[in-house]
């Protein structure tokens, strides 16, 4: 496969932590990045190091990040000495799009209808290239489905829901079910250790707030730094969650795998250490090709970090979505529909 070119919208936990994976591997060349308030292009390839050194400790805990220190002093990507300070990133990304094949969207996920709007501003500038987000909620899909025929239009795959749930866990889940000719359930439970990497995942923890009894998406959204800390604190660092809304149902269903209501996803988030609390694990229970019923089970091993777990995944579903693009084929397609299908 040629190398991919790609580009990055927005450096919160995981924007900087894919720009710093791909380095890891050949063949993914980070090409522009941007957050609110500065652009970095090179078609040539960024220097990630120098990038990452400029952004690192800017976050802000709804995933983007911060532009001016208090001190005025400049922060964020403008910052680096590859940027320029800008109003208008995405517009800045879209006008350099030509020869970029991919452009990962990391963005936080609170306004459900922030990517798909992001997603037309590319598909009305005809950028003929995949778009790949880590979106987490279930109803965001059917927004994305509604703009199927713009996608088709301009050339544009759309990988969604490619982080881990849903993401890696969904792929794996599709995977196990091959074994089965019929689903009775599909169940996701997850567990992240966080001490460590808090400040830099602090967007996420907010958005899994919004899953927990009294909340959603509103109130987490408008909820300061120390509130959610508070929120934290009265569950003694330790957060259980619960028939989350989270996308594997509709991706597992839209990819015909089973029924959406037969998927659920819990988990469980220690915020004061980095050991997982329990064991990420998939089980999916269905009846065999010869009447058996059993169930498969896939576990992440606890020695793998979240980080890599969600970044990892977005970069290799970046690149399956960059193969079915380079072969015409454009639209939605979510982590289950780029497994086996039988
Ligand atoms: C996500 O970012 O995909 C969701 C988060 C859970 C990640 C699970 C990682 C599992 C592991 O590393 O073992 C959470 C719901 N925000």
């Amino acid at each position: 496969m040629h190398e991919i070119k790609f580009a990055v919208l927005g450096t919160g936990g995981i924007g900087r932590r894919t720009l710093e994976y791909a380095t890891a591997k050949d063949g993914l060349t980070p090409v522009a990045a941007c957050d609110r308030h500065g652009v970095a292009v090179d078609h040539g390839g960024l220097d990630v190091n120098e990038l990452l050194a400029a952004t690192e400790g800017n976050i802000a805990s709804d995933g983007g990040v911060t532009a001016v220190k208090q001190s005025g002093e400049t922060s964020g990507v403008a910052a680096s000495s590859q940027a320029e300070p800008t109003e208008t990133p995405i517009a800045d990304i879209i006008a350099e799009s030509d020869g970029i094949d991919a452009v990962l969207i990391a963005l936080p996920n609170l306004e459900h209808d922030f990517i798909p709007r992001v997603a037309d501003r590319f598909a009305e500038a005809e950028y003929d290239g995949v778009l790949v987000d880590v979106l987490k909620r279930s109803r965001v899909i059917d927004m994305l489905d509604d703009r199927i025929d713009s996608f088709n239009d301009a050339g544009i795959t759309f990988v969604c829901g490619a982080g881990a749930t849903p993401g890696l866990l969904t792929g794996a889940a599709a995977l196990a079910a091959q074994s089965f000719v019929d689903i009775e359930s599909v169940e996701i439970w997850w567990g992240v250790g966080l001490k460590s990497g808090y400040e830099d995942n602090r967007g996420t923890v907010r958005e899994d707030i919004a899953h927990l009894d009294g909340y959603d998406t509103e109130t987490a959204r408008s909820m300061s730094d120390a509130e959610i800390e508070q929120v934290i604190d009265e569950h003694d660092g330790r957060l259980e969650f619960t028939d989350m809304e989270h996308a594997d149902d509709v991706l597992l269903e839209r990819a015909g795998i089973c029924d959406a209501e037969d998927v659920t996803v819990g988990g469980i988030l220690d915020a004061r250490s980095d050991e997982k609390p329990t064991t990420t694990t998939v089980r999916v229970t269905g009846t065999t090709f010869d009447g058996e019923r059993g169930t498969n089970t896939f576990q992440l091993d606890d020695n793998t970090s979240m980080e890599a777990n969600v970044n990892g995944p977005a970069l290799g579903y970046l690149q399956a979505g960059v193969r079915r693009n380079r072969n015409g084929e454009y639209g939605v397609f979510g982590p289950a529909e780029l497994m086996p299908g039988f």
